[in-house]
């Protein structure tokens, strides 16, 4: 049968595609493509070659493991192949290797196996002589790899000598060397501090670490491995199962992970690959599937391997967590406080178990970094149940027409100016309460249980009360009627009536609750309840706030000596305080606040936080006391009433002094704040 011509050049297509990814991946770490499509490509040429098997030539990427070795390292031949696995995909597919696997055996009985978790890294292969480390390579292609022993040397759960009293004189460990996600993450950020290219993957990480030419930089990352096999081995006896030999690795202080479970049969094997499938979250290191291993050595033997794998393994893996697809567009949403995220549309692919056609790109800052156009082909990923996103860009199939993601200028929403503020990865609009997404954001938070708590007001419904123009602003929302409410969708009279109680109710609240409502940027909960307890009433705060304007654009002062009204309040910063004068100083808003007082929104007065001797009494510690930590010093000056600040004010009562003050002393000399030393601090503490 002669080979038609459309398949021949598929095969040779494919065979080219698959050696240039070959080469990303194991000579250059940088794969270009989701290994599920690099499974696709191989298994594509697999079939044309399996039915036409003239098609196979020798140097196809189906007759060897891997790819050369890069250059710069020294060579490692391995006398015992480091073979790949058999992969496959779904549970008839198992079962037909089970099924296999009894044929050749010449057995109906449930086998054995040695089920384990397959490590998502790199594989290598550890020598020992005598029982020291004398040899460390990686796969490579399977027979020739890189000496990295200098690079194995300095992964710390890689032993350097063999525990036990006679160890064999020629040992092979084999086995995976993976980053923890932990150290992934942590790695991945302080790179991005540096201004560096991040990993996609730890699997990308681990190679990237472990094939470093400086071994010190190896030596920096946080690598670990986990045994499942061996290679050569001289001077022991084999046990009966390879789970037993897995066992005596661990005693010669080889790590094997404790997920390891010997399983009965394929309902065993279909058992484990469920319950590491439900806990793949929950483990400290990615995996991307599970291997079952026939567990009988002799089994192993009779069994024996094709030129790539053994017959007696197969990897079940999980279905993939990243996919290819096209990026179609991206459109912006803005939030309560008017912040701009960009969000994909994509073309929809399956991937992690779900079709996905959104992700998240986070802001302006990573699309950079990433280099994200619209039109390119892009590697989506979704784990578990995070949000899916965009982890990297197939530049080779850019296409001539990519758009750059630009910055919107104007706000989708309303049309008002967007601006990012310098070195700012988010940008806003600048709409406020002008923008309808902005009011629906801030209406919803106004409402919202810790605020205001006004029951069953929803999105749905915030959305049909912006949308007819009923409620602009949220003092608004006490003007509505029964009636007219009852006229919305999904809307009787009943739940309108039980609306507007729930409104009327929200007025009798408390000052932090409506401090918060407010939705001032940065004054979460805890900064309202500080900043009600500080000043006591809103006219306060806001007499503080316009005040505090006045420092905002004085140069000579630093941040922390502007809004020194605000900044006295503990937690506040001169961000939040930024927030809380422009809040303030906005007619818009403080005519919101008289309205919302006008309808009858009240409070009980505020409690000061602690009644004593010093209430209302204001001090700051500067430099070291003798026999006083800053905690004590300044518990014990709250236990009597006074509030502890962080910077001088002139409303400190007074500064405490100890040794090497800082500037906080020459602030209160120049405000004529007084001075005391540790002894008058102490006569204050205790005789008051
Ligand atoms: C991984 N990657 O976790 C093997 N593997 O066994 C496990 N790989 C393997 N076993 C023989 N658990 C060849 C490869």
């Amino acid at each position: 049968m002669s080979v038609p011509e459309s398949i021949a050049r598929r095969a040779a297509e494919l065979r080219e595609q698959i050696n240039y990814h070959n080469y990303r991946y194991y000579v250059l770490d940088q794969p270009e493509i989701p290994d599920a499509e690099y499974d696709r490509l191989m298994r594509e040429l697999q079939r044309l070659e399996s039915q036409y098997p003239e098609l196979i030539t020798p140097d196809s990427p189906t007759q060897r493991v891997g790819a050369k070795p890069a250059e710069g390292f020294g060579e490692v031949r391995h006398l015992i192949p480091m073979l790949s696995l058999e992969n496959c995909f779904s549970e008839d597919e198992l079962r037909s290797f089970d099924r296999r696997v009894k044929e050749r055996l010449g057995r109906t009985g449930a086998v054995r196996y040695c089920a384990e978790p397959k490590f998502d890294g790199l594989a290598v292969s550890l020598r020992y002589e005598q029982g020291y480390l004398v040899m460390g390579a990686t796969r490579g292609d399977g027979y020739v790899g890189e000496d990295v022993t200098q690079n194995v040397r300095t992964v710390r759960s890689i032993p350097l000598r063999l525990r036990g009293e006679s160890p064999p004189s020629v040992f092979e460990a084999r086995g995976e060397i993976f980053m923890p996600k932990a150290g992934f993450e942590i790695l991945n950020r302080k790179l991005a501090a540096r201004g560096e290219k991040t990993f996609v993957n730890p699997r990308n990480a681990a190679a990237g670490s472990l094939r470093q030419l400086d071994p010190a930089v190896t030596a920096s990352r946080p690598l670990a491995f986990y045994a499942y096999g061996w290679g050569e081995y001289q001077g022991i006896e084999l046990p009966e199962f390879h789970s037993e030999m897995l066992e005596q690795m661990r005693q010669w202080g080889f790590p094997v992970s404790h997920e390891v479970k010997v399983v009965q049969g394929i309902e065993g094997c279909l058992a484990y690959y469920m319950d590491m499938e439900k806990r793949r979250p929950e483990l400290p290191f990615e995996i991307d599937g599970v291997v079952f291993k026939v567990d009988s050595l002799a089994q192993q033997e009779i069994l024996g391997m094709t030129s790539r794998a053994p017959r007696w393994a197969i990897a079940h893996k999980f279905p993939a967590q990243e996919e290819m697809t096209r990026l179609l567009d991206v459109e912006w949403q803005v939030g309560r406080t008017g912040a701009l995220t960009p969000v994909a549309r994509l073309e929809p692919v399956f991937v992690g178990g779900v079709t996905v056609s959104n992700a998240t790109l986070h802001n302006m800052d990573e699309i950079e970094r990433k280099d994200i156009r619209i039109g390119d082909t892009v590697v989506v990923r979704r784990a578990g149940d995070v949000i899916p996103e965009i982890v990297a860009v197939v530049k080779q199939r850019r296409p001539a027409d990519a758009r750059k993601i630009e910055l919107p200028k104007k706000c989708p929403v309303c049309g008002s100016d967007v601006v990012r503020g310098e070195g700012e990865a988010i940008a806003r609009c600048s709409g406020g309460l002008y923008c309808p997404a902005q009011r629906k954001g801030s209406i919803l938070h106004f409402a919202s249980r810790r605020a205001m708590n006004i029951e069953g007001l929803g999105e749905k419904l915030v959305d049909q009360l912006v949308e007819k123009g009923w409620v602009e602003h949220v003092d608004d929302l006490y003007r509505l009627t029964a009636s007219q409410l009852a006229k919305l969708d999904r809307m009787g009279p009943k739940s309108a009536a039980n609306l507007i109680e729930s409104i009327e109710r929200s007025k009798n609240t408390t000052m932090p609750r409506f401090l918060f409502a407010l939705g001032i940027r940065e004054i979460g909960e805890a900064t309202a309840k500080l900043l009600a307890e500080h000043f006591g009433t809103l006219e306060a705060l806001e007499k503080a706030a316009l005040e505090d304007l006045k420092t905002e654009k004085d140069t000579s002062l630093k941040p922390e000596q502007r809004y020194p009204r605000l900044q006295a309040v503990p937690d506040i910063g001169p961000a939040a305080a930024t927030h809380i004068c422009h809040f303030f100083s906005q007619d818009r808003n403080r005519q919101i606040i008289a309205n919302l007082l006008n309808v009858g929104v009240h409070w009980p007065p505020v409690k000061a936080k602690r009644e004593g001797p010093l209430t209302g009494k204001t001090y700051v510690l500067t430099g070291a006391l003798d026999h006083w930590t800053r905690d004590e010093a300044k518990a014990a000056l709250e236990s009597l009433g006074a509030h502890v600040s962080e910077s001088v004010s002139k409303k400190t009562t007074a500064v405490i002094m100890g040794k090497d003050p800082g500037s906080k002393l020459d602030k209160a000399r120049q405000l004529g704040v007084p001075i005391l030393d540790e002894a008058a601090f102490e006569t204050l503490v205790k005789g008051t």
